[in-house]
C-alpha cells in the first residue's frame, strides 16, 4: 500500500476554511486552487496531496478509496447514500443551517405543499418523521427562485446570513439542522494506513479544539 495520503476537498468556502486548520499541522499546498487549474495540489509534504473536486463528489472519492480522507458538509453527507465512511471529526467549519423557507406572509394553498430542493433524501426524511405529506421537486441549484415563479410553495436550502432568502422575498420557516463540515475517512485506509492517518486525525482534532477556544 502506498505511503501517500490523498485528501479530497472542494473549492470555495471549504478549501478556504480547511487551509488554516491544515497549516497548524504544517501542511501547506504548493498551488492555490483559485488561481491554478491543477486538480491535484502537491503540498510541502512529499507524501500528502490535496485533490480539488465538487463538494458532492467528496464522499464518493473517499468511499471508493480514490482519496484516503476528505472534508464534506454534513448536508452532503446526509444526502449521500453510501454508509461505508468513517466520520471521526466535526471540523466546525463552513457552518450554516439547513432550513425550510417560504415566501414572506404566504398563504399555503390547499393540498400537499410542493417543496423544491437539492436535498431530496434529507427533506423526505424530515417530513416523513413528522407524518407530513409533501411533494418533492428535485433541483440542482438556485432553489430560491422556485417559490417566486410558482414552481414550489417552499424550499429546503442552506442559510448563512439569510441575505439570499431575503433578497428573494423568502424567510426561514423551520430549522431542519445545523450544518458544519466533517472529516471523513476511507475504512480500508483507516486500517491499512493507520500509522499515517492517525496522527493527522489527532492533530486536526487538536487544531479544531484550539480554534473553538
Ligand atoms: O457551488 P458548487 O455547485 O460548486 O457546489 P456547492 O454549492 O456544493 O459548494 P459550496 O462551496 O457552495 O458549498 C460547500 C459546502 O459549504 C456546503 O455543502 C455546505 O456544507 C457549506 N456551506 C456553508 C454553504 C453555505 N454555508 C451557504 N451559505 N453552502 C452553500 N451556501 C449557499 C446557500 O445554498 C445559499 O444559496 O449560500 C446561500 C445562502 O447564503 P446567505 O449568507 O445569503 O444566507
Ligand atoms: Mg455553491
Amino acid at each position: 500500500m502506498s505511503d501517500v495520503i490523498t485528501i479530497a476537498v472542494s473549492k470555495g468556502r471549504i478549501f478556504k476554511e480547511t487551509m488554516p486548520l491544515l497549516s497548524t499541522l504544517g501542511i501547506r499546498p504548493v498551488d492555490d486552487p483559485e488561481t491554478s487549474r491543477k486538480l491535484v495540489l502537491q503540498t510541502n509534504h512529499a507524501n500528502i496531496r490535496i485533490i480539488i473536486i465538487r463538494a458532492t463528489d467528496v464522499p464518493t472519492y473517499v468511499e471508493y478509496g480514490a482519496a484516503d480522507m476528505g472534508i464534506a458538509g454534513k448536508d452532503v453527507l446526509m444526502e449521500y447514500a453510501g454508509d461505508s465512511l468513517y466520520e471521526p471529526l466535526d471540523l466546525g467549519i463552513a457552518k450554516c443551517k439547513m432550513v425550510l423557507a417560504g415566501p414572506v406572509d404566504s398563504i399555503i394553498r390547499e393540498g400537499r405543499p410542493r417543496v423544491a430542493t437539492k436535498y431530496v433524501n434529507t427533506t423526505r426524511n424530515y417530513f416523513a418523521d413528522q407524518g407530513r405529506q409533501v411533494e418533492l421537486i428535485k433541483l440542482y441549484g438556485s432553489m430560491e427562485l422556485a417559490p417566486l415563479l410558482g414552481l414550489a410553495d417552499w424550499i429546503v436550502d442552506l442559510v448563512d446570513t439569510g441575505n439570499t432568502l431575503k433578497a428573494n422575498g423568502l424567510e426561514p420557516l423551520e430549522t431542519i439542522m445545523d450544518i458544519s463540515s466533517r472529516l471523513i475517512v476511507n475504512k480500508a485506509a483507516m486500517k491499512m494506513k493507520h500509522g499515517l492517518l492517525k496522527p493527522v486525525i489527532e492533530q486536526l482534532a487538536e487544531a479544531v479544539t484550539k480554534q473553538c477556544r
